[in-house]
């Protein structure tokens, strides 16, 4: 295989020595590492163990970083006044490590506020070390944005350092994540005569897969749907956006342009029953082209015209190669514009001034007060199809749904993963008044450790969607969850946590409580509680066929 793994990366997870072998596992023949230990100068068992569990696992080593302080935040030792001891007395145990495993390239970080004449004398130093295992000494450039001390933050400044160390064994480290940041020519780095090692992460979004954009629909001018787990794929007010298809979480404006269409790219989605409803209605004459990764999708629920089993970000790279190989631009098409104009006129209301508050009310307050990089999380229930329907998403991965008929009560478990991934982000979980108590002692977990977050909850005392789905059948049966004046005290529920908490009534205090509640939330750094008491039997939009939505609001006036 020509690709190694970085273990410092990937797979930490586990421990370790337990590194190597679960590379071996996923197939990779060859690792990586930046110092492994805790020390620049471990002892000897310790190297024993790390040379025995890289053998064990079958893999070579064929890439390790001289001691650097990363875990510190640091950014390596090669040119740091303070640490010549340290980098100085590590040289040997690292040339030492590689020569036992056959290693032939050792990453000399330069360090943050480096002395470049410092720099150039120990990475001499460590050159003419590294020659006695015929091994090459590796200078990266970092990005300025993550790593703004950092002297090397572009090919030129790295390779001028590597010309003036003047040994041949001193290479460049090419990096794509940091150099994609910094805006170089990639294909130029890589051409480098220097370059003697390659490095490949996600730009912008190193360490979570799929950041970059690939952007297929702008080069071709087609419009974009996404399904109820792909919202934020396409920002909300990208102009080729057009919305979802469905029969419950949609916009009129999706099923309209979807219905107009005649042929869809379907990427990486399943045609699950509560986006395509009726079979016949969502086919139609259309052409379906399916691309997924997993073979067993491809005609699960009916036969595409075209099935391709790949992974969607290669598939779309390959399609975007094509597209750029054959000269091909567009401009907008009259389709594009049709599109826009459904967008712009089938629209729903939420606008509503009503007590009790309307849902989409809701929505619409949610949409206006928290920003793009807002991490939304959300379950069942039908304050879900009206998320569905009105909430925005801009970003990937901002608006994260358990699926359409998922665990009830995910919320604030959710809640609390997605601030533990991202500790600086506003988390929001979107709740109904009886999914919230399926899981609601983690609270505790949550005002334990610290953890912050808003809850937003559409209050109906029901069980609203299940109210909702029986009324075909005329029921209204153990669904209503209301007693005395307002039911359940949610507020109460969140003080017996140690939380905060407020009941809204008004659609014109929404905003203040979101505010409050944001501020309550980072200054207590536990779960605060918006209740909402909405309309106690409203319905949400939805029907059995794409084309036959049924609405219960009024509807705005069409422009
Ligand atoms: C664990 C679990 N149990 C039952 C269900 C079925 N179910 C879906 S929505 C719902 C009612 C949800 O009520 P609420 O949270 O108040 O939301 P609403 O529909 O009123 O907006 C139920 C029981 C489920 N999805 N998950
Ligand atoms: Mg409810």
């Amino acid at each position: 295989m020509r690709f190694d793994v970085n273990c410092s990366i990937l797979f930490t997870q586990l421990p370790l020595l337990e590194r190597p072998a679960a590379a071996k596992a996923a197939g990779f023949d060859a690792v990586e590492f930046w110092w492994p230990f805790d020390t620049a100068v471990p002892d000897d068992r310790q190297v024993d163990a790390f040379i025995d569990a890289i053998r064990n696992a079958g893999v070579r080593l064929v890439g390790l970083n001289f001691a650097d302080d990363i875990p510190e935040g640091g950014r390596g030792l090669a040119g740091r006044p303070g640490d010549v001891k340290r980098f100085r007395d590590n040289l040997d145990v690292a040339v030492g490590i590689a020569g036992r495993l056959g290693c032939q390239a050792l990453n000399a970080l330069y360090g943050n506020n480096a002395d470049p004449d410092l720099a150039l004398e120990n990475l001499a130093l460590a050159a003419r070390k590294a020659a006695a295992i015929d091994a090459v000494v590796l200078v990266e450039a970092l990005n300025a944005y993550e790593s703004p001390t950092y002297p090397l933050v572009s090919v030129k400044a790295a390779t001028d350092v590597i010309e003036a160390v003047g040994r041949p064994n001193v290479r460049f480290l090419c990096d794509l994540y940091h150099l994609a940041r910094m805006g170089e020519d990639l294909r130029a780095a890589l051409a480098h005569p220097l370059t003697g090692h390659v490095q490949i992460a996600d730009a912008p979004g190193r360490g979570r897969p799929g950041s970059g954009t690939l952007p297929l629909a702008e080069l071709l001018q087609v419009p974009v749907q996404v399904t109820l787990m792909g919202k934020g794929s396409i920002p909300d007010d990208h102009p080729l956006h057009s919305g979802m298809t469905g029969i419950q979480t949609s916009q009129r404006y999706g099923n309209a342009s979807f219905l107009e269409s005649d042929l869809v790219l379907a990427l990486g989605a399943r045609f699950g029953d509560r986006h395509t409803g009726a079979l016949d209605v969502y086919r139609g004459e259309r052409t379906f082209i399916h691309v997924d990764i997993e073979p067993t999708q491809l005609g699960k629920v009916f036969e595409p015209d075209l099935g391709i089993v790949s992974d969607t970000g290669l598939f779309l790279r390959a399609m975007i190669d094509l597209v750029k190989a054959r000269g091909i631009t567009r401009a907008p098409s009259a389709w594009v514009e049709r599109v826009r104009d459904l967008r712009r006129t089938l629209t729903r209301r939420e606008d509503f001034d009503d007590i009790p508050v309307k849902a989409p009310r809701v929505y619409k307050e949610i949409n206006d007060f928290f920003d793009e990089d807002t991490y939304f999380v959300t379950a069942i229930g039908l304050y879900q199809i009206w998320g569905g329907q009105h909430q925005k998403a801009f970003k990937p991965r901002r608006y994260q749904v358990c699926g359409q008929a998922g665990p009830l009560g995910w919320e604030i478990p959710a809640a609390i993963g997605v601030k533990k991934a991202a500790p600086d982000a506003q988390v929001v979980g979107v709740v109904g008044d009886y999914g919230f108590q399926y899981l609601v002692e983690e609270l505790a977990v949550a005002a334990q450790y610290d953890v912050p977050f808003v809850l937003v909850m559409l209050n109906n005392e029901y069980l609203g969607l299940i109210r909702q789905a029986s009324l075909p059948y005329e029921m209204n049966y153990q669904v209503d969850i209301h007693y005395d004046e307002y039911g359940t005290d949610n507020v109460k529920i969140m003080e017996a946590y140690g939380c905060a908490g407020v009941r809204v009534f008004d659609p014109a205090e929404i905003r203040s409580s979101l505010e409050w509640a944001t501020k309550e939330a980072a200054r207590t750094s536990r779960p605060v509680l918006v209740e909402i008491m909405i309309e106690r039997e409203a319905n949400t939009p939805h029907g059995l066929s794409i084309d036959a939505v049924r609405e219960f609001e009024p509807l705005p006036a069409e422009v």
